[in-house]
């Protein structure tokens, strides 16, 4: 199963600046010449790739991106300023493409690695580049180029951050199309979604995660029974799991109990995935009164002894979503924060121990 993201945008490089005609004009000091300046070049665009972001979901807001232009020669030979570099910020991971030729441009395989995506123009020359012996008051100059143009798709392959655990029928793909733009099947009866769905839930720009909703598991899940485990793999490389459950549900089954259930089957599934940060989402609090909800919820979490982060959900309302939400990037930020840091050191120490060998 393959999962992308996909944006197209449009890059221009910034245009050079022109060359300009002009002549030294100065008390004292007859057929001064030709002093016109250089224009500066036009800035160029690249991609760079930051390891802190992990969708391309801002694309999708902002598809134009210019670059600043050279500046225009002056008088006494001064050369314009060059246009200022534009760097845009995409996931480790993004693959390049130009729409137009079909051209692969590149992908950004490494933090901070940069492909350079349109070039800025050439500057144009001043009047002082046309003298000669046969001519010398040049009037000719030359104008700058413009800058590339090109239209790129990017695309990349989504992991998912955080994975949604639960029942057959407690809403986890009502919450993804609560928070994020998937739409997938939502209907009310079980097993209604047969393969995994990712949702790319932005909060802001810079902070965007994945969220893969599965089919529900049931008992004897870690066995074969019911299609779940065969995608809980996908669950394996996300940082935080969600447990929701449906803390009304038609069929009356206790809560606590399907909570155990799917614990249990977590863990005879995997010890990589029973240990990795869960936290419960209680959801459907709507349908009861909001004391008796707060009450019910209260039991289950003493009940099950559940020590863990705790969040009540209605996708209908929207009560407590977009806390959660908030929640998980703050979380997942954190996480990313961490393996930086453990990223950073070992790079230290690898320099290190190059330095040893030579
Ligand atoms: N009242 C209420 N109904 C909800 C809520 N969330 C989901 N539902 C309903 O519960 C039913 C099941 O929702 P789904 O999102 O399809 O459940 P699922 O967990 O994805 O189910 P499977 O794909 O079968 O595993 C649907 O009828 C939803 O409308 C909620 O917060 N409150
Ligand atoms: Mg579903």
């Amino acid at each position: 199963m393959h999962f992308v993201d996909e944006a197209n945008i449009q890059v221009v490089g910034g245009r050079g600046g022109n060359g300009v005609a002009s002549f030294r004009r100065e008390k004292f000091i007859p057929f001064g010449g030709p002093n016109g300046g250089d224009g500066g070049e036009g800035g160029s665009i690249y991609l760079q790739a930051d390891r802190n972001l992990n969708t391309l979901v801002d694309f999708r807001f902002i598809r134009d991106y210019k670059a600043q232009n050279g500046q225009a020669g002056m008088g006494q030979q001064k050369t314009g300023c060059a246009g200022e570099e534009l760097i845009i910020h995409v996931p480790v991971g993004t693959i390049v493409r130009d729409v137009d030729t079909d051209e692969f441009v590149g992908d950004l395989v490494e933090h901070e690695q940069r492909l350079l995506v349109a070039k800025g123009g050439l500057h144009g020359l001043g009047n002082v580049h046309f003298k000669s012996s046969r001519n010398r008051t040049p009037r000719q100059c030359t104008l700058g180029e413009p800058g590339d143009e090109r239209n790129l798709s990017l695309e990349l392959s989504l992991l998912a951050d955080v994975g949604l655990l639960g029942m057959p029928n407690a809403g986890k793909s009502s919450l993804i199309s609560t928070v994020s733009a998937a739409r997938p099947k939502v209907a009310n009866y079980p097993f209604t979604t047969l393969y995994p769905n990712l949702g790319v839930v932005r909060i802001s720009t810079e902070a965007s995660f994945v969220i893969a909703d599965i089919p529900g598991l049931i008992e004897g899940a870690s066995d074969g029974a019911g299609l779940g485990v065969q995608f809980l793999k996908h669950l394996s490389r996300t940082g935080l799991l969600l447990h929701l459950v449906d803390i009304a549900p038609m069929d009356e089954v206790d809560p606590v109990e399907s909570v155990l259930i799917i614990a249990n089957e977590l863990e005879k599934y995997s010890e990589e995935l029973s240990g990795k940060e869960r936290w419960l989402v209680l959801n459907k609090t709507d349908l009861l009164p909001p004391d008796e909800a707060e009450a019910l919820c209260d039991e289950i979490i003493e009940r099950l002894n559940w020590t863990g982060p705790v969040y009540r959900t209605s996708t209908v309302t929207r009560s407590g979503t977009d806390d959660l939400m908030n929640d998980i990037a703050e979380q997942l930020a954190q996480n990313q924060k961490d393996a930086n840091e453990i990223a950073d050191l070992a790079g230290k120490k690898d320099l290190a121990v190059d330095a040893d060998f030579e």
